[in-house]
């Protein structure tokens, strides 16, 4: 094997948790490299269902596993992860995790902010998960951040908070909220420093070491390839690059490490938050997909919303985003359905176009083209060969590998580990 690059191909939700647990048996070691405790990923091991956010997904088999410095890290939040998967019998030390020192923290003020945004922009919010991501991003980017590192100099510190509160108070003040204490926030992190700098390392080297040992590195994305800040569907996206080409610049390593980039792709779509979504269904259909596919936020227990399998955008999300294979999830989901829809292309102004446009009203009216499937009756899960599959399904898996341009390496089955079948 050689290092793979996991990301997800739709709008996230795509099952990346249990195929980067599935791949993370072969793997020396796992790293996030973008997004923070906004990512949701549920393993199924041994029956025991785990929910993760900031934790890499090798942590639970005891795989060394990496937060990188494109990741945007909650420390309390990251305690309060490893405490609870702690209570289910999961120990995390500094052997296990590796924290990269240059990661920009997320702290309360960015969580309040992106809150408080939303709740201000009533119909125009982006259905954001509240955590602080995008704030936390913006002051990275506007060279104002907190890093892991800085936790560990106390005489800079301070001087640190200053520099960032001179942003945030006159933005405070000027929404007549009450101005952030900058001793309180050092008083708060310094409390918070001991337990996570143990954890801090530069990571770069750790994964330098790792190439040079001929390690095989698995990186882990969060969200998907059309919530990404650049190539999602903007501005309804997350505030990182979630594509294959962040794995190197989100940890430290240069593009030549990333070895094959793996597309996790739903058999059907689905979506949490606000934004365009051309194949969404409003029906009886849209419910059933929900429902059987138990679509419900990790993280915010928000519901999600479904629609039919578009190929459209999976066929962008495997160009922009280096996609070598995907790994299909959820096919059972759509068993019993006598036909099947899927997305070919889009009408938009009586013009047929075979790629979402950029510009967010235009993708606001995109409407879906369909192409009709004979759907099966049999179970397909917990399907563990292809010879398994019914005729049928094999065709829907078929013609979605030709309309999206990219081959099905992998085909999952249910949310168990060994419910995996490798197509090639
Ligand atoms: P944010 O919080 O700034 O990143 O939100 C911006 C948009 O990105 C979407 N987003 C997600 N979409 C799907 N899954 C995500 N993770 C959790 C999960 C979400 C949850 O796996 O279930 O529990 O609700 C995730 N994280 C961010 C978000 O919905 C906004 O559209
Ligand atoms: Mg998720």
């Amino acid at each position: 094997m050689t290092n793979v690059v996991v990301i997800g191909s739709q709008w996230g939700d795509e099952g990346k948790g249990k195929v980067v647990d599935w791949l993370a048996s072969r793997a020396d070691v796992v790293v996030r490299f973008q997004g923070g405790h906004n990512a949701g990923h549920t393993l199924v091991v041994d029956g025991v269902s785990y929910k993760l956010s900031l934790l890499p997904s090798g942590v639970v088999r005891g795989t060394p596993s990496i937060i990188g410095n494109g990741v945007v890290v909650d420390p309390w939040a990251l305690l309060r992860e490893i405490d609870n998967i702690a209570k289910q019998g999961v120990k995390i030390t500094p052997d296990v995790l590796m924290l990269a020192e240059n990661a920009a923290l997320i702290l309360p003020l960015h969580g309040n902010l992106d809150r408080a945004r939303e709740a201000a922009a009533g119909a125009g919010k982006i259905g954001t998960t509240g955590r602080g991501i995008g704030p936390a991003y913006e002051d990275k980017v506007g060279r104002r951040a907190i890093r892991v590192c800085d936790l560990a100099d106390e005489a800079a510190l301070g001087a640190k908070i200053d520099r960032l509160l001179a942003h945030h108070n006159p933005l405070l003040r000027g929404l007549g909220e009450p101005e952030l204490d900058p001793a309180q926030i050092l008083a708060e992190l310094k409390e918070i420093a001991p337990q996570i700098l143990p954890y801090a390392r530069p990571v770069w080297r750790v994964l330098s070491d790792y190439r040079k040992a001929g390690k095989r590195i698995l990186f882990e994305g969060a969200q998907g390839s059309l919530l990404d800040v650049d190539h999602g569907t903007y501005p309804f996206v997350t505030s990182s690059n979630t594509l294959g080409g962040q794995a190197a610049v989100g940890s430290g390593m240069g593009p030549g490490g990333i070895g094959y980039v793996l597309g996790i792709t739903k058999a059907y779509t689905t979506r949490v938050g606000e934004g365009p979504f051309p194949t969404e269904l409003f029906d009886a259909v849209g419910e059933r997909l929900g429902t059987r596919g138990h679509e419900f936020g990790t993280v915010t227990g928000r519901k999600r919303r479904c629609g039919w399998f578009d190929a459209v955008l999976v066929r962008q999300a495997v160009k922009t985003g280096g996609i070598d294979g995907i790994a299909l999830t959820k096919l059972d989901v759509l068993d019993g359905f006598e036909k099947l829809k899927v997305c070919v292309g889009y009408r938009i102004d009586g013009k047929e176009i075979d790629y979402l446009p950029a510009s967010m009203s235009a993708q606001a009216k995109v409407e879906p083209i369909y192409e009709v499937l004979e759907g099966w009756s049999e179970s397909t899960e917990g399907a563990r060969s292809f010879a398994d599959l019914p005729a049928t399904a094999v065709k829907y898996v078929r013609r979605i590998e030709e309309l999206i341009e990219a081959p099905v390496a992998l085909l999952s089955t249910s949310p168990e580990r060994e419910d995996t079948i490798l197509v090639r």
